[in-house]
């Protein structure tokens, strides 16, 4: 069994909090557009930037921050646009002229100087980049899950896509006043539901961004929910242990490794590999629950649900997680376990796990109007009650495929999803990209693009390679028409580079050419399947 060291609880915070794994500006010293380090200066001082007709500001002020480390000194314009939509703009001395904006994971209303954002503030700083946050318009210290919308109906509405709207308005507005001229480009990367937001972004607000990066996006939000309501149903009717998804694991990878043609602990597709539990994993001889080398039917039945996912009169509802989303992976704070526990299957008999905590906030407090903070899991019926998600949906799910504006712009999209993703189902990544390439036209690819990672966890971790610089092609496609037929992922361990494999823009997969270290992606190329 491959135990691989991974960032696991960091992961498992992202699902709330969205800390972006991959490597933005990792390249950045080859990109082609040569944005690093601005030679822009500011056309006054800081604390005497004009703050006064800030559309719908109830709160603003800017002051100097001292350079410290790597970071440059920059001038910090917070504040909190109407109703309660917290902000942060930094404005470096030394501008590339550029826009950089980061999201939010799951409800959001992260405090704007937890240590995640801020380091992900200064990588852009640190390039040139004026950057930009928003809380989307509640925090969750002080209003838990999805709660904020009992104290201000607005908040939900903030939340599911005005708040980031606003802040890179308000945030290029401040720019320009700083700078005296304008953004000349703006860029969005965030993972999570903050790919959610980037797509969002194109499709709602398609003069925001010029280029934007959406990784493992949660672009199907109410999908999503039905779908962790039923996984969640599926273990509480039948638990199934940590040490029994360890043996699903063990099999799946046994199954399904070598169908790409090369037996390397990664499956590349895996929707290509037939995996049935019952069949291929060892039943129980008369139920024996206590063993742990076999599965009792019902346990298998509860596994199997989950690479469905949820049914109803004989249709899915929507897509299942993947074979190899289950592959147990080390973790800092205990022993290697299965990438699905806490997250899709609770550790303890009962418990809730991670993406059903997601889903249920979601349904008692965005789905219902009244919010319903009583209403229970065990009551969804999945025949009739998917409609009661859909006004919820057209709020909040990044299904539009029509793009059309964003694209006139001369906007590019990349998207990125882990097909070992164990919080979000990867294929509502893979459903929207071939919705918005149909809508589109036939060179839909001429503007956007989907690499899908094979064994790359939640944003990030996974036994596959998972660290990749996404930003600096978008900005080289926006700014000098490179499109990118590749990105290269590596996997790091300990500092040192283990393992490099391309990523191939969707549907092309990465194949060997026969010679040469199979963990060395100069080895590989792009191919059709
Ligand atoms: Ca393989």
């Amino acid at each position: 069994m491959r135990k691989i060291s991974v960032c696991a609880s960091a992961v498992f915070v992202s699902a709330l909090g969205s800390v972006a794994h991959a490597q933005p500006f990792a390249n950045a010293r080859t990109s082609q557009a040569g944005f690093v380090g601005g030679n822009l200066q500011p056309a006054g001082a800081c604390e005497k930037l004009d703050t006064s007709r800030i559309a719908d500001a109830v709160e603003i002020a800017a002051r100097t921050i001292a350079a410290e480390g790597n970071t440059p000194q920059h001038c910090r314009v917070s504040g909190v646009l109407s109703p309660e939509v917290a902000f942060e703009v930094s404005l470096p001395s030394m501008w590339n002229g550029r826009l950089y904006m980061i999201g939010n994971g799951g409800h959001a209303g992260e405090a704007l100087d937890n240590p995640g954002r801020v380091a992900q503030v200064r990588q852009g700083l640190e390039q040139g980049f004026a950057v930009a946050q928003t809380n989307t318009g509640h925090f969750a210290s002080k209003e838990t899950g999805a709660s904020f919308v009992l104290s201000n109906p607005q908040k939900a509405l903030d939340y599911a896509y005005r708040a980031v709207h606003v802040t890179a308005v308000t945030a290029k507005e401040l720019a320009n006043r700083y700078y005296a001229r304008p953004v000349s480009k703006a860029y969005w990367n965030s993972c999570s539901n903050g790919g959610r937001q980037g797509l969002v972004e194109a499709q709602r607000y398609p003069a925001d961004f010029d280029g934007i990066v959406a990784n493992a996006p949660w672009v199907d939000q109410t999908g999503f929910t039905i779908g962790a309501i039923w996984n969640q149903r599926a273990f509480a009717e039948t638990h199934v242990s940590a040490d029994k998804l360890a043996l699903v694991a063990e099999r799946a990878m046994q199954q399904c490794d070598a169908v790409d043609g090369l037996r390397d602990g990664l499956i590349d597709d895996p929707r290509r590999c037939s995996f049935n539990v019952a069949r291929d994993v060892p039943i129980c001889a008369g139920g024996g629950e206590a063993a742990t080398a076999c599965l009792t039917p019902a346990e298998a039945a509860t596994v199997q649900k989950v690479y469905d996912g949820p049914q109803a009169g004989g249709n899915t509802i929507f897509p299942g997680f993947e074979v190899g989303s289950e592959a147990v992976l080390a973790q800092p704070n205990g022993p290697a376990t299965s990438g699905w526990i806490r997250l899709i299957a609770p550790a303890e008999a009962g418990g809730p796990a991670a993406d059903f905590g997601l889903a249920e906030g979601t349904m008692r407090y965005l789905v219902f109007e009244p919010p319903q903070p009583q209403w229970d899991f065990k009551t969804f019926d999945f025949a009739r009650d998917p409609q009661k998600l859909e006004r919820w949906g057209k709020l909040a799910n990044a299904t539009d495929p029509n793009l059309r504006d964003f694209r006139a712009r001369g906007g590019k999209l990349m998207i990125t999803y882990g097909w070992a993703d164990s919080i979000l189902q990867p294929q509502m990544g893979v459903d929207y990209y071939e919705k918005a390439v149909a809508a589109n036209g036939r060179d839909g690819t001429s503007f956007m693009r989907l690499f899908m990672i094979p064994g790359m966890a939640h944003c990030g971790g996974g036994v596959g390679p998972d660290q990749y610089d996404a930003v600096t092609a978008v900005i080289d496609w926006v700014e000098k028409g490179v499109a990118p037929d590749s990105l290269v992922a590596k996997k790091i361990v300990n500092g040192q580079v283990t393992r490099s494999r391309p990523l191939c823009p969707y549907p092309q997969v990465a194949r060997y050419r026969g010679q040469g270290s199979t963990d060395d992606a100069a080895n590989f190329e792009c191919k059709m399947p």
